[in-house]
């Protein structure tokens, strides 16, 4: 028995070391020291055997068991290790790769141009205030002394939702409503999104607006005049050339629309300013009484300007761009040139 004992260990040992991998040691486990392995195969025998020799054998296995045992566990251990050095490995990532670059958008150049327009009156004390796209006939024309079958609506073509209920055609609805929640002295702009049934070359149905207005006691043409002039130096630059011609809108009187010096030609006259050599950039005017009276001011106190201009049209000139039409594409090799 001692002899099948050593052999076995033997033969145990020599499986044990040729294990390829974990699964192999365990099958060895189980070969020889599970409930049906050579060694439990053994000490059944050893039952049989006169109790004098019984003492001897049993401490001879249990030995070569404990030795066993302590073999499998080292093997086990071993192929652990391999196991875990082995995802580490494959889990390692090159810290000195450069990262996944991020594409950034770029603000729209009608976003722009809104902006700087704001930061300019922001500058200049003017609160922004936003308002409803979907307006009241009210406060889009009837508080702006456009009564119903006044023919100065024909100016601008509106689409309807009903009777009552307009896309607003300008943000000066905004300032009504700012006018008549608010008591001057007020200092406002309202850049906005606007709509009129106008589709071709230079028109679009939606586009962007904004409008100002200042009222408070003592306000005069000359505080028009000294704003708007300042602003638009301040857009385009201070050498450039500016005139006020006289103007009408139903909403102001007396009224005026601004130029500056065509930024395409310096004034020499090209396509752009059709060889005038100026550009037509706001509408403005000292608020008309009409519209005070709407808003419930008294017209004996107060006195204000108020003034217009289209975002497209000064993003085209500041960035030489000569197809309204391109603002509205979203084409991505147009949108990030800006
Ligand atoms: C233009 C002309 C203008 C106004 C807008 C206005 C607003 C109120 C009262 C009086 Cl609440 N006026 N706005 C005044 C004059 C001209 O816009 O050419 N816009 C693109």
């Amino acid at each position: 028995m001692t002899e099948r004992l050593a052999d076995l260990l033997k033969e145990a040992l020599q499986e044990l070391s040729k294990a390829p991998a974990m699964d192999a040691v365990l099958q060895v486990k189980a070969k020889y020291l599970g409930r049906k392995g050579g060694i439990a195969a053994l000490l059944k025998e050893m039952g049989a055997l006169p109790p004098e020799e019984r003492k001897k054998a049993g401490e001879a296995i249990n030995r070569a068991k404990d030795r066993l045992e302590e073999e499998v566990e080292k093997a086990i251990a071993s192929f652990q290790e391999r196991e875990r050095e082995e995802n580490l490995r494959k889990e390692r990532v090159d810290i000195t790769l450069p990262g996944r670059r991020i594409s950034r958008g770029t603000k729209h150049p009608v976003t722009q141009v809104m902006e700087e327009v704001g930061e300019i009156f922001y500058g200049l004390g003017f609160d922004i205030e936003e308002g409803p796209e979907v307006e009241l006939d009210y406060y889009n024309f009837e508080a702006l002394n456009l009564p119903k079958d006044h023919p100065a609506r024909d100016m601008q073509d509106t689409f309807y939702v009903n009777d009552e209920v307009l896309l607003r055609t300008h943000t000066s609805p905004v300032q009504i409503r700012v006018m008549e929640k608010k008591r001057p002295p007020l200092r406002v702009i309202a850049p906005g999104t606007v709509y009129r049934r106008d589709s071709d070359i230079t028109h679009t149905p939606m586009f962007h607006q904004v409008e100002g207005f200042m009222v408070d006691k003592n306000v005069t043409f000359s505080n028009l005049k000294g704003v708007l002039t300042l602003f638009l130096h301040k857009l385009f630059g201070e050498k450039t050339g500016i005139r006020f011609r006289p103007s009408f809108f139903p909403f102001t009187e007396p009224s005026a629309e601004i130029d500056i010096e065509c930024v395409i030609c310096g004034g020499k006259g090209c396509r752009v300013c059709k060889g005038s050599g100026w550009l037509e950039i706001l509408g403005a005017g000292m608020i008309h009484p009409e519209v005070f009276r709407a808003v419930g001011y008294s017209t004996e106190e107060y006195t204000g300007f108020a003034f217009g201009l289209g975002i497209e049209r000064i993003a085209m000139l500041k960035f030489g761009i000569d197809d309204l039409r391109l603002f509205f594409e979203n084409d991505l090799k147009f949108l990030r040139q800006f």
